[in-house]
């Protein structure tokens, strides 16, 4: 039977680059979280040895790796955007820091053995959402929401599901809101749709998941009791700094809204939603990249410039 390179299968990845025999498979609930136990790797060179295409493997995990890459490339551009934009635009950003990784083919494959889907790139393509993933963390709850609608506002972002577990966390108390997204990568023959994970929380919901991340690993997944109860109570804390220190910042806010709005000499007065400062060093960017013959003219600092 012919059939293209995306049904081809890549479980002799083994072959390639994974050094253990077995892989594991959730046997049991523990929480959201499940325990593993081993299971036979499948069989990679049951069949004729001198059959095995490697070259065609290499191949193919090489294509579905650089793929991934790539649409990591294009959402991370779009969150650079953003945080650029509300650096120099806005006052105020609501993106504090960005991670991403593509997951690399090892996690792949225990992944997809572990939800027993079947090794080829089309499956798993179709079936591992998070190979390439975006975390970022904001200041405040109402943020991670700000930044989920600006990033699905946009046209060439197909949305395949969104997991809001900051309105429903999980039993554990992970709280994050995860979009599962698609966006087109041009390559030079094609274009393919690239499946992202964007994890989006505070700073304080990450600093919990990655201290919960690293007692689950410690521990195999088999987390004691008392242990998983004090993490549930930790999350729980989690909620309610994060809801003390918005109220905080509400606060602050409209008190110096207030302040402004007695005072509009006052220095703190805030700009019309349109009128910002732009940064010297912005200024002489685009000056000079619009005619760099021409001498520039050096403005003094914190020039206010209407922006429409
Ligand atoms: P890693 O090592 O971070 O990549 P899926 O199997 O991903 O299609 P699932 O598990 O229902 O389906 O997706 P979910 O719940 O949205 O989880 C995806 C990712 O969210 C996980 O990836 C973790 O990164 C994170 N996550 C989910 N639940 C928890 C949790 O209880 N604690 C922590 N710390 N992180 C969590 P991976 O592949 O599990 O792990």
């Amino acid at each position: 039977m012919h059939c293209s390179d995306d049904c081809l299968p890549i479980h002799n990845l083994q072959s390639l680059s994974l050094r253990c025999e077995e892989v594991s498979t959730p046997v049991e609930h523990k929480g959201t979280r499940m325990t593993t136990a081993p299971i036979p790797m499948p069989h990679v060179f049951s069949g004729d040895l001198a059959r095995i295409d490697t070259g065609q493997i290499r191949d193919n995990i090489a294509r579905l790796m650089m793929s991934y890459k790539f649409g990591l490339d294009e959402v991370l551009t779009k969150v650079n955007i953003l945080k650029e934009e509300f650096t120099y635009i806005h006052e105020y950003n609501p993106i504090e820091h960005v991670h991403s990784r593509v997951k690399s083919p090892e996690s792949i494959l225990k992944k997809a053995t572990r939800k027993h889907v079947p090794l080829t790139v089309a499956d798993i393509r179709e079936n591992i959402s998070d190979i390439a993933g975006i975390r970022i963390t904001c200041s405040f709850v109402a943020d991670t929401y700000v930044i989920r609608d600006m990033l699905l506002r946009q046209d060439d972002i197909t949305v395949i599901a969104v997991k809001d577990y900051i309105a429903n966390p999980k039993p554990n108390g992970y709280q994050s809101l995860h979009l599962i997204i698609e966006v087109p990568v041009f390559m030079s023959d094609r274009v393919e749709s690239v499946r992202v994970e964007i994890q989006i929380r505070t700073v304080a919901m990450d600093f919990w998941a990655s201290v919960e991340h690293k007692i689950y690993y410690k521990y195999d997944g088999e987390v004691p009791a008392a242990l998983l109860d004090e993490l549930k109570d930790a999350a729980d804390a989690v909620t309610s700094l994060d809801m003390k220190m918005e109220r905080l910042y509400g606060e602050v806010a409209q008190l110096s809204a207030d302040a402004a709005a007695t005072d509009s000499s006052s220095p703190e007065a805030p700009l019309s939603a349109y009128t910002r400062t732009i940064p010297d060093g912005l200024l002489q960017a685009i000056i000079l990249q619009n005619d760099p013959t021409e001498p520039t003219t050096v403005l003094g600092e914190g020039t206010d410039t209407q922006l429409l």
